[in-house]
């Protein structure tokens, strides 16, 4: 039996991924890619018994594969808020999804884990430019302007790391930012604690600083 985590590279998915994870951690086989690559069932090849987490890619995009990941015993929980369509009703599929436009994954995996990692989905919710959602979600835990700040810059930066038409025109690969970030609790300890960060922001700086100078 093998478990697959299939997720957007953008920080709503990535940040999905980790609030799961926190909760359940397990080793998976990691299915991603760059932000607008969201045809990610295609790629996988799941048999009877195989369990798939997937993360902020459209159902209705990928519903040919996952009708034949079904078809072929895999079972499937599937998170996400753009359009689905037609969702398919599976005794193995398990869908948690809500296209109103102030949610996105991340919020949407908070709500399935009672809010239990609450602090990623913030990072997420910036990210996926959902300020005002973000801060909602932020208000119970109290957090100073500071942190908020640099919660949102942290959001930005791994939105911002996804853009690109390949893997290889990324800073890190998503599932590689997966694998560094998942050791961290805590966001606030990874913005200390791991260069990505500096990185990503200076990165997403010089580009703005460019735009700007072009304009
Ligand atoms: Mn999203």
């Amino acid at each position: 039996m093998q478990f697959y985590d299939i997720f957007n590279g953008d920080a709503d998915g990535l940040c999905a991924l980790q609030q799961l994870r926190l909760e359940d951690p397990r080793a998976a086989v990691l299915v991603t890619g760059v932000k607008r690559d969201i045809r990610l069932l295609e790629r996988v090849n799941a048999r009877a018994g195989d369990e798939l987490t997937v993360l902020d890619i459209s159902l209705r995009t990928n519903a040919g594969d996952l009708k034949r990941l079904l078809d072929a015993g895999a079972r499937c929980r599937y998170f996400d808020h753009h359009a689905a369509g037609d969702i398919p009703q599976h005794a193995n599929l398990k869908t948690f999804i809500d296209t109103a436009p102030d949610t996105c994954t991340s919020l949407i995996v908070d709500r399935y884990l009672s809010g239990r990692q609450r602090l990623w989905a913030v990072v997420a919710a910036f990210g996926d430019n959902l300020a005002e959602a973000a801060l909602h979600a932020a208000a119970p835990l109290r957090l100073d302007d500071g942190d908020l700040q640099r919660l949102r810059q942290l959001g930005e930066a791994i939105n911002y790391n996804a853009y690109g038409d390949t893997v290889d025109d990324l800073h890190y690969p998503p599932a590689d930012l997966f694998e560094t970030v998942r050791a961290y609790r805590d966001p606030r300890d990874f913005i200390n604690g791991e260069p990505v960060f500096e990185v990503l922001r200076n990165a997403l700086a010089d580009d703005l600083e460019r735009a700007a100078a072009a304009a």
